[in-house]
């Protein structure tokens, strides 16, 4: 794109295109593109204007901070500048920072940094004079923003009132929303038939620029400060960032939280890592970590370069969103027969990794999101979350795309293609017939949890499903051969010499795959019972049946009734079981699984009677955050003391054990009567059942 133009016309093009962006991101809260592309086509142009100076207007974006605020506000001039960060997106630039920073104080040992989570809000400024809030603004173009006082006093965190004696005091921070309460905010604002807001960010910006601020108020948004300017600096009481922030808690401000004090680059490095890796466990949304040197005669030495200080980086981390093109939707075939559309991408980097393919969740968000092949699409790689095609450009539609629909027929087998009423999902109707169903049911079949079968993986059950011309088959007859495994069952007659005839496959590797394959036909009952795939039985319930019946012969005669005496067990999974040993298919795989040596051993009884002991035999939930006790933690005591823990509350419930910010599982709890305890009350019955009372 960027040769095939002359490079006043390209100039030209990215401001305005920046310039667009920019209203919808600032002005209206509904930004039309990843941060990261906005950034690319600010680069560009940085570029464009530094190769060519003439290139540069008055009224590029390169040419001011942010965005003019908005006429629907009246305008506060910032009395600091409200500058931005310099930003940082590898190792190599911080040991950069770092080198600066040290040539600059004349400093050869490592530097004192203090170092914050950076959050992706809205960064506010509050004034109070003689300690009563006096203005609230937005940072706008970083030399005047909106006066949102009234809005900002709406938040519970942010004090009315300091007690200091300081006349002046203007603390920043930024304004955010949580994960949940944006989730929540969405979900009202879709049943209303309102906008829904893109991110946290956007929905935390659009909360706080509300003309009414008892809209501001309804919407749940957070406050956290981590600077602070002073009428005179010479006032403060601290000499070093750390303690400032410290001084702010004091004046019970909500101070940015996980914040620390480090040495030198590898302290910096090291946090970023340290933050990075708990980023999906915080209730809100960071992109990156930010360093200052925590002295403040130090910042003060080292001052400003053009828009940003020189004591302080943002490291930012890997851009979670980007831009590609949509080649094409493929549809996949899951092991119960789900239809997953896929959207094969044009090669992008997004997250840290290079993704290729998305997924596109169901026939209904593809509708949603009206997804078309050619389009430019966001595509979201968040942690370690399946990519996917987070929304479409418009704008950058091309012409003569096509609505998107579900095939009738399954693309692998060609059987027909159901979505019952009232479901998101289309499933093929082949069941082992099709190829694809085979495969995933024999990769369930095969994996840890299920029956353990080493070496087992994609490649091989790929070539072990299908059927392949046979060695001998000249063209043009094109001989097929039928696949060597079809059931589970088939795979414990695999001979050595037949796995050797697959691609790829040394005799050793053959011999050690029989091996594992043998090896596995002794496997706990919970896990057979697991591996066989039947619909809503996961691990947890398999182990219930597998305990409550105890041989795989009575689980399989049992009827409903009895099925829906097994804990956890309601009316929809007894269906599923007694349903699936009802096909005669399925019964046909079991027996000749049993004919074929395996041999599920049967199941302990429970650890203890119920009755016995506080914790025995009883069911607990647990919700909300424990606060001395992660939930794993809290199941593995359970579990020891012959208890279990289930997922959802009924009226098997025993106890719902809510922590803090418990939600729909407590008000399920107390609607259904069932006993509700803390964590306190936890442990003092995992105590008695220790002390054996
Ligand atoms: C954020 N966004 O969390 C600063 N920030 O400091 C933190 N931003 C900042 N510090 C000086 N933690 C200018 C901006």
């Amino acid at each position: 794109m960027a040769g095939a133009q002359e490079p006043a016309a390209r100039a030209a093009w990215l401001r305005q295109e920046l310039q667009r962006h920019a209203h919808a991101y600032y002005v209206l809260d509904a930004p039309t593109l990843p941060d990261a592309e906005y950034d690319r086509l600010f680069r560009e142009l940085e570029a464009l204007e530094q190769t060519a100076p003439g290139l540069v207007t008055p009224d590029s974006p390169t040419q001011r901070v942010g965005a003019a605020p908005s006429t629907a506000f009246a305008s506060v001039a910032h009395r600091v500048p409200m500058l931005s960060l310099n930003n940082a997106f590898s190792d190599d630039e911080v040991v950069a920072f770092d080198r600066r920073v040290r040539e600059a104080l004349g400093r050869v040992e490592p530097v004192a940094y203090a170092v914050e989570p950076k959050f992706d809000g809205l960064a506010v400024s509050l004034t109070y004079v003689d300690g009563q809030l006096a203005t609230g603004a937005t940072r706008g173009d970083g030399e005047a923003g909106e006066d949102v006082t009234a809005n900002l006093r709406t938040l519970q965190s942010i004090p009315l009132r300091i007690d200091t004696a300081l006349p002046l005091l203007e603390v920043r921070g930024e304004v955010l929303m949580r994960r949940r309460d944006f989730i929540r905010m969405n979900e009202a604002q879709r049943a209303r038939g309102e906008r829904e807001f893109v991110n946290p960010r956007n929905a935390a910006a659009g909360s706080l620029r509300q003309l009414d601020p008892a809209v501001t108020a309804a919407r749940r948004l957070w406050f956290y400060a981590y600077g602070v300017v002073a009428g005179e600096a010479d006032l403060l009481p601290a000499d070093c960032h750390g303690a400032l922030m410290d001084w702010l808690a004091g004046l019970r401000f909500p101070v940015v939280p996980d914040r620390a004090v480090v040495a030198g680059v590898d302290g910096l490095l090291g946090y970023f890592r340290d933050i990075g890796e708990r980023r999906s466990a915080l209730p809100y949304d960071i992109d990156g970590v930010v360093y200052k040197v925590d002295a403040l005669a130090d910042q003060q030495r080292l001052g400003f370069v053009s828009r940003a200080p020189r004591f302080a980086l943002a490291h930012k981390f890997p851009a979670e969103e980007a831009l590609t093109e949509l080649v094409g939707i493929d549809v996949q075939v899951g092991r119960t027969g789900a239809l997953t559309p896929v959207a094969r991408l044009r090669p992008v980097f997004v997250g840290g990794v290079t993704v290729t393919n998305a997924t596109l969740h169901n026939e209904d968000e593809v509708r949603r999101k009206d997804v078309r092949v050619g389009d430019t699409v966001v595509v979201r790689r968040a942690g370690d979350v399946i990519p996917e095609v987070a929304r479409t450009v418009p704008e950058r539609r091309p012409s003569g795309t096509i609505a998107f629909t579900m095939p009738a027929n399954c693309p692998v087998c060609g059987s027909a293609v159901a979505k019952p009423e009232g479901e998101a999902i289309s499933r093929c109707t082949g069941g082992l017939f099709c190829a694809a169903q085979r495969k995933q049911a024999l990769l369930h079949f095969a994996s840890r949890r299920a029956m353990d079968i080493e070496g087992l993986g994609e490649k091989l059950v790929d070539q072990l499903v299908s059927a392949s011309a046979s060695d001998g088959a000249v063209e043009p007859v094109l001989e097929l051969r039928a696949p060597l495994v079809r059931t589970p069952a088939d795979l414990y007659r695999l001979t050595v010499t037949q796995v050797g005839t697959l691609e790829r496959m040394a005799e050793k590797s053959a011999r050690n795959l029989v091996e594992a394959i043998d090896v596995s036909r002794r496997p706990p009952l919970a896990r057979f019972v697991f591996a066989l795939g039947i619909r809503n039985v996961g691990e947890t319930t398999a182990r219930d049946l597998a305990r409550h019946f105890g041989t795989l012969d009575a689980l399989m005669t049992a009827a409903e009734p009895a099925l829906l005496q097994v804990p956890d067990v309601g009316p929809v999974v007894a269906q599923s079981i007694a349903t699936f040993f009802a096909q005669p298919h399925n019964r046909e795989v079991i027996d000749a699984l049993l004919a074929a040596g395996v041999d599920p051993q049967a199941a302990a009884p429970p650890p203890a009677q119920a009755g016995v002991g506080p914790v025995a035999g009883r069911t607990f939930v647990l919700t909300g955050t424990l606060p001395g006790l992660s939930r794993d933690a809290a199941r593995v005591r359970i579990e020891a003391a012959g208890g279990k823990v289930a997922g959802s509350v009924s009226k098997k419930t025993d106890y719902v054990v809510a922590g803090e910010e418990a939600g729909s599982k407590l008000e399920k709890a107390r609607a259904l009567g069932v006993t509700v305890i803390d964590e306190a009350g936890l442990q003092s019955l995992l105590q008695q059942a220790a002390d054996g009372d």
